[in-house]
Formats: C-alpha cells, sequence, structure tokens
C-alpha cells in the first residue's frame, strides 16, 4: 500500500488509515490501488456502449465504432451524458424540496413550515407572482407550481432566468444555449446521444452546456432557495470541524448526503427529551449530531452543528469507532460505507428509495411522518450505544474553529445593506477579485492538499475566496475559516476582511448552495451594468470527481466564469472537444476550462484573468 503521508495532509484522517490498516479495514484507497491503471479507452472517453452493435473503442487505428461513430462523436457523447447525470442529482434534490412545499401548503407536512416569508415573497416578485396583500399560503402555491413547471417542457425559460444579465441571456438565445425545462434538457440530452441522433460533438456540447444551465439556474438554484424558505436562511455563526467533533462520551450520529430535508428532522429528533433520558440510561451524556458532506453543511450553515469531514473522510469517521449510527439520503455515499458500518457496531440507515444500500436498515422517510420516522432513527443510534466496544474507540485531534452560514443576505446585511461596499473595494484594488472553489475529494489526489493549497494562495494575492461543498470542510480544518485567519491574507484583503470581521475565505454552503455564487455573480454584473464575462471573478474544482462537479463546472463556464479543474475530465481522447473546453469557448461564452494541477501555477492564472478582467472594466490601468 501507499505510504500514508503520500495520501492525504490531514492528522486525524492518517490516524484513521493507521487504524484501519492495523484493524484490517479496506479503504476508498486500497480499493483506488486495486483499480490502477485505468482502462486508457475510458481515461480518454473513446469507448462507447450506447448500442449493442458495440461497445466500440476507437483509436487511430481503429478511428470508428461500428455505426460510424469518430472520437469527437463518441467523446462529446459521453461527456454530455456524464454532465447530464450530475445536473440530474442535484436538481432531482431541488425537486423534493419542492415537493415538501407541495405538502406544506396541502397541510400534509406537520413537521415543516415556511421558515421565511420574507425570502419567499422576495422569490415569488423575482419570477412574476404577484404576493403583495396575498396570504402566504396562496403565494406559496404559486411558487411551488411555477417551480414544477420549471422541470417540464412548457416554458421557453426557466423562471430563475429572471436573475441574468439580458447580455448574458442575449448571448445564450443566440447559441441555442437556453435553459428551458430541467428535465427537458436531461431527458433530452439522452436523446441526442442515442446512437444516430447528435453527431456533430459542439453541437453536442451546446446542449451540454444547456442542460448544465438548467441545473445552475434551475435545479440547484430552487434546491437552495426553497431549502432557506423551509429551514432558514444562513447567518454567520461560529461552529467546529474535523473527525474531533465526535465524542467519546455521547451517542454520536452522522447525518449524511445531501438533502435538508431528512437531516434537519434528525436534529430536533436527537434533542427529544425521552430519547435524551434512554441515551443517559445507557451510559451516554447526550445525542451529539454532526454532519459529513453536503448534508452537513446544510445542517452547519442554518443550525451551527460541527462539521466531521469531507468526502474523504466519511469511510474514516466510522473507524473511530465511536459512531453508533450513520444517517444518509443520496449522492456521494460510498456504498462502502455499509462494509465498514459492519465493522463496529454502527447502524447505517438509508432513508430514500432511491438510494437504497443493500445491508442497511431502511426508512422511507416522508414529509407526512417525519419527525415519527426521525425519532425512531434517533432511539436506533441511541440503542447501539450499549453496543460500542470502548477498546477500540479513538478519536483523533481536537476541533477546530470555523465560521460559517455566509447567504448571499448575510453579506448583504453585514455590508449594511447593499453590495456597494464590496464593489467599493473591488474598485479600490483592496480585493482583487473573486473564486470559488467549490467540489470535492478524489484518492487520485493527495487528499485536500489542492483544496487548502489554492485557496491560501489566492487570499495572499488579495483574491477573495469563496467555499462551498467539500472543500468548506477542508478550509475550516486548515484554519481559514475563521475571522483571524486574515494573516494568512494580503494587505488588502486583510484591511477589508478585518473591518467586517469576517474570514478572508468564506462558508458559502453545500453544492446546490453554488447557486449563491451565480446570484451574487449576477447582482455584480447586473449593478455595473456588465456581462458576469466582465467580471474579475473565477471559479475552481480543484479536486472534483463527480458527475455532479463537471455539471456546475460547465454551468459556471457557460455563464461566463474561468473555470480551474484540477484534472481533465474524459475527453483528451478528442482533440476538437478538449480544444473547445480549454479556448473555443471563450469566443462562444466569455470563458473556458482550464487544467492545472499545481496550485501556485493556478493562482497565478487566475491573477493573470482577474487582472485583465479588470483592465477591461476600466479599473486598473
Ligand atoms: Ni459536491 Fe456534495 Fe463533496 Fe463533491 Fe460530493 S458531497 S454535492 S459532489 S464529494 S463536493
Ligand atoms: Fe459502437 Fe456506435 Fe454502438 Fe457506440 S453507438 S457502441 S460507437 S456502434
Amino acid at each position: 500500500p501507499r505510504p500514508i503521508d503520500q495520501l492525504t495532509i490531514w492528522d486525524d484522517a492518517k490516524a484513521m488509515i493507521r487504524k484501519a490498516r492495523a484493524e484490517g479495514i479496506e479503504t476508498v484507497h486500497e480499493r483506488l490501488d486495486q483499480q490502477t491503471p485505468h482502462c486508457k479507452f475510458c481515461e480518454l472517453g473513446t469507448t462507447c456502449r450506447n448500442c449493442t452493435m458495440g461497445p466500440c473503442r476507437v483509436s487511430e487505428k481503429k478511428p470508428r465504432g461500428v455505426c460510424g461513430a469518430d472520437a469527437d462523436v463518441i467523446v462529446a457523447r459521453n461527456f454530455g451524458r456524464f454532465v447530464t447525470g450530475g445536473a440530474a442529482g442535484h436538481s432531482d434534490h431541488g425537486r423534493d424540496l419542492i415537493e415538501v412545499l407541495e405538502a406544506i401548503v396541502e397541510g400534509e407536512a406537520p413537521d415543516y413550515k415556511i421558515t421565511e416569508e420574507g425570502k419567499l415573497r422576495t422569490i415569488a416578485g423575482e419570477i412574476g407572482i404577484k404576493e403583495a396583500g396575498r396570504d402566504i399560503m396562496d403565494v406559496a402555491k404559486d411558487v411551488m407550481e411555477c417551480f414544477f413547471a420549471d422541470f417540464g417542457s412548457r416554458k421557453k425559460e426557466v423562471s430563475f432566468l429572471s436573475r441574468v444579465p439580458q447580455k448574458r441571456k442575449d448571448l445564450w438565445a443566440k447559441l441555442g444555449m437556453t435553459p428551458r425545462g430541467v428535465d427537458r434538457e436531461i431527458a433530452e440530452m439522452m436523446h441526442r446521444t442515442h446512437m444516430g441522433c447528435d453527431n456533430d460533438a459542439p453541437n453536442t456540447l451546446i446542449h451540454a452546456a444547456r442542460t448544465a444551465l438548467a441545473d445552475g439556474w434551475g435545479g440547484s438554484m430552487i434546491g437552495t432557495e426553497l431549502s432557506d424558505v423551509i429551514f432558514g436562511t444562513p447567518k454567520p455563526r461560529m461552529s467546529t470541524a474535523n473527525l474531533g467533533v465526535i465524542k467519546e462520551d455521547q451517542v454520536n450520529i452522522l447525518v449524511h448526503g445531501h438533502n435538508p430535508v431528512v437531516s434537519e428532522q434528525i436534529l430536533a429528533a436527537a434533542r427529544d427529551p425521552e430519547l435524551l433520558a434512554r441515551a443517559k440510561e445507557l451510559g451516554a451524556s447526550g445525542i451529539n449530531l454532526a454532519g459529513l458532506c453536503c448534508t452537513g453543511n446544510e445542517l452547519l450553515m442554518r443550525q451551527g452543528i460541527p462539521m466531521a469531514g469531507n468526502h474523504l473522510m466519511t469511510e474514516l469517521a466510522i473507524i473511530t469507532g465511536a459512531v453508533e449510527a450513520i444517517v444518509v439520503d443520496y449522492q456521494c455515499i460510498m456504498p462502502s460505507l455499509v462494509q465498514v458500518a459492519g465493522c463496529y457496531h454502527t447502524k447505517f440507515i438509508d432513508t430514500a428509495n432511491k438510494a437504497r444500500f443493500t445491508g442497511a436498515i431502511h426508512f422511507d422517510f416522508q414529509p407526512r411522518t417525519a419527525m415519527q420516522q426521525a425519532k425512531e432513527i434517533v432511539s436506533i443510534a441511541v440503542e447501539a450505544f450499549a453496543e460500542r466496544d470502548a477498546g477500540r474507540v479513538e478519536i483523533p485531534g481536537e476541533p477546530i474553529e470555523i465560521m460559517t452560514g455566509f447567504s448571499n443576505e448575510a453579506v448583504i446585511e453585514a455590508l449594511g445593506g447593499s453590495l456597494d461596499p464590496l464593489i467599493q473595494a473591488i474598485v479600490a484594488g483592496d480585493i482583487k477579485g473573486a473564486v470559488g472553489i467549490v467540489g470535492c475529494n478524489n484518492p487520485k489526489i493527495k487528499h485536500d492538499s489542492l483544496n487548502v493549497g489554492l485557496a491560501k494562495e489566492l487570499i495572499k494575492r488579495d483574491i477573495l475566496v469563496i467555499a462551498t461543498g467539500c472543500v468548506t470542510t477542508a478550509a475550516g480544518k486548515a484554519g481559514l475559516l475563521v475571522p483571524g485567519a486574515i494573516e494568512m491574507a494580503g494587505p488588502g484583503l486583510k484591511k477589508v476582511c478585518g473591518s467586517l470581521g469576517i474570514p478572508p475565505v468564506l462558508h458559502y454552503g453545500s453544492c446546490v448552495d453554488n447557486s449563491r455564487i451565480m446570484q451574487l455573480c449576477a447582482a455584480l454584473a447586473n449593478t455595473l451594468n456588465v456581462d458576469i464575462s466582465d467580471l474579475p471573478v473565477g471559479a475552481s474544482s480543484p479536486e472534483w470527481y463527480s458527475e455532479k462537479a463537471a455539471a456546475i463546472g460547465l454551468y459556471a463556464v457557460a455563464s461566463g466564469i474561468y473555470t480551474h479543474l484540477g484534472h481533465p475530465p474524459n475527453i483528451l481522447g478528442s482533440e476538437t472537444v478538449t480544444n473547445l473546453a480549454v479556448s473555443g469557448l471563450e469566443d462562444l461564452v466569455g470563458a473556458t476550462f482550464f487544467i492545472e494541477p499545481d496550485p501556485v501555477k493556478t493562482a497565478d492564472l487566475f491573477e493573470e484573468r482577474i487582472n485583465a478582467k479588470r483592465k477591461g472594466l476600466g479599473l486598473d490601468k
């Protein structure tokens, strides 16, 4: 096996990988070794399984599949479906929030409510629904119907395009990139990539961008906004991160996945006096809830629940031996967690019919019965405390302080009511620009080395960093999410963040919350009366692995944001597709991807780009 020092930058992770090896438990790292080397054709994207005349693998020697498709067509089709898988994931998550809103409106979700009436009214106004003087439930019903319709085929564009600068919308219209309906674009991509349909790589990629935009400005944005309406808009608050948030003397429940619909109820149930009393009867001092991945981010942003870890920490969290239950909803949940949990007393509980795990305890979680089910789940965890083997418990490290809760609403409030102070700081050059660092971990990359390395490089150069998804935990553990982190920032950023009392890296939430970043960019562009592509901003996913991250990257680029990836998607087998991604898109949408594994070089490229955009806006000579 590879030396542990090469696998991760974190002490808590190293301790748990060591423990796993000592106890004979396999993790993602060993399985990667088993799978390496990977299939070269698949890496290049030049394999096709879209029909049974194949499967085909094309190369210089055999340049066409049985049907005649060449590498360009095959790579574009594969990438198109890849992006579509990601858009489907985040957008279906968004749909689940609409269904909860529907259940609230119909009086069938007693454990959920409209928490942010004001925000719901604002949204209604933005999407063209009359709200003044109307009962909130009537407004909610119309918003719900409008969002359901955003998934269908009857609209010319999804409703949140009302937030997009007109120049950008005109560009999309000209290119045939305007997202019409979330499900429609997803289904159309499946159609286009069937044998004998879209056999022109650039044309396929335009639709891939349209599908991604349907996610970013449609499904994901709906997910974020309705989560705020139902569970509350995040506000700055302090919390903690790393495996040290697991408590030796308490019943530990980890929530993992993406959707706050389940985990918010688990949180409420964990505070139930009867369950607490039972936990104490069994010798625990309390019930401790901690998050993993994006469900963790959702609870952290809104409720300040501590974060146990990001993607590559999920197996390792169980290996502490102190986790009574891991409760999952969907997405990014490694199926290996069932096996790892099976090595301990840990109960693995799944809650969604669309994400079941063989060997798990299953709950068909429904809005109508949410609280009752959440109590049953917490009760299973509490009872498991009696089965814990104290001799196998090892919780590494002390929790690190973090600041979280930066929604756009919170940022505007901190700025005194408008974005103007931020714009002034950018104009003055104290803040040169901003980069959103988002996404995952990937065992092919030393865990969090690039996520942290890039964030540190950027803030040094007075570039504000906005973090979401699994990057948030990395930034937190590196000490970048506290106001004191301004000591690591350049002089301008230090001055601005210091006077506001905020960190130079802002925790902006989960991955669906990348829609918050899109909204912020659109608002900045609208205020300055320019296009998003004119702004001194960038996006990066240094350690990405998932289809969702590819969709996010593509909607960022298609929205006009220069976007970095730490390693390429499986497209290098087509020169046409690769060239379009890293240069040709510039002429079409005013931004491209760039691929760079080194964090310093990446920061150099962002700085260069940001300086050019500043010049373009007339901010610098
Ligand atoms: Ni985003 Fe969230 Fe993490 Fe990557 Fe997975 S949890 S939606 S995909 S791994 S950041
Ligand atoms: Fe082969 Fe064409 Fe079928 Fe793909 S669609 S498997 S390239 S014959």
